[in-house]
């Protein structure tokens, strides 16, 4: 029935209308705080926004081709009888062709190739340990169900020694600085995602490892576990807050060093009237 051909065409119309519909709007598309929705906050998210509209333009091209060729095949080849309820045309039944089958092979693993080669670059600077920036971590962050646990280096500066800070989901780093966190896992796995930094990096239980990103915006930002990771997954959300100074971010970790001795304080009264 052709019929179904037209139902066929709609859906392709309504989807690649969404795709279309989608880099114009602002809500549908990567969360850009800046207002600016082709604008991501940090460097490496500009990288990947460009190679995920390459993506999309190649997925694109192909399914508006192979849509056309299926609505318009569905439509030629609908089964029409004739008036006495024959078949106007009998179907024909043969056994694949190798020369159709190479070629559907060698052009998606072309296109493959391309973009394995072409996002090579990117990978690298994000994700190869000697492309890490020469800093101290900011954070060592550890994920476990169902909370985001930060430990940054107390007044010392130093991570790991007894003057550390501590906070759970909230996270604070310094505007235009290269930021590297010591990402840990303490039961399974879990996934680091900034969406605004457009970062993600699962915590693999028993590993440290270095994940790298910055932000040319301050402001308010958000962490989520992009790995469904138990049943309270859904509450591994945290505040990411970015400072536009280091003095501005000294202040908070004072502020943070302030409480928690106070709160040790308060402990240790509690502990000496019982
Ligand atoms: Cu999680």
């Amino acid at each position: 029935m052709r019929y179904w051909s037209v139902v066929f065409a709609l859906a392709a119309i309504f989807s690649v209308g969404a795709f279309v519909y989608a880099p114009l709007s602002g809500d549908w598309w990567l969360p850009n705080p800046s207002g600016d929705m082709h604008h991501s906050v940090s460097s490496f998210g500009r990288e990947i926004d460009s190679l995920f509209v390459i993506i999309l333009v190649i997925t694109g091209v192909v399914f508006i081709g192979t849509q056309v060729v299926l609505v318009w095949e569905a439509y030629r080849f609908a089964d029409r009888v004739d008036d006495a309820g024959r078949p106007v045309r009998q179907a024909r039944y043969f056994h694949g062709s190798q020369r159709l089958e190479v070629i559907w092979t060698i052009i998606p693993a072309a296109i493959l190739v391309f973009i394995a080669l072409y996002q090579m670059g990117t990978w690298a600077n994000i994700k190869f340990r000697s492309a890490a920036p020469k800093v101290q971590p900011t954070a060592e962050v550890t994920a476990r169900q169902f909370q985001w646990i930060f430990r940054y280096p107390g007044p010392d500066r130093k991570l790991y020694t007894p003057d550390d800070l501590y906070t759970v989901n909230d996270f604070h780093f310094v505007k235009d600085r290269m930021t590297l966190i010591n990402l840990r896992s303490s039961d399974v796995i879990h996934s680091f995602f900034l969406p605004h930094m457009r970062i993600k990096q699962d915590a693999v239980p028993g590993m440290i490892i270095p994940v790298w990103f910055d932000s040319d915006t301050a402001g308010h930002f958000e962490l989520v576990c992009a790995e469904l990771c138990g049943w309270g997954h859904y509450k591994m959300r945290g505040n990411v807050t970015v400072h536009a100074s280091d003095e501005e971010f000294a202040k908070w970790q004072a502020d943070l060093l302030a409480e928690q001795n106070r709160s040790q304080l308060s402990m240790a009264t509690d502990n000496q009237g019982r």
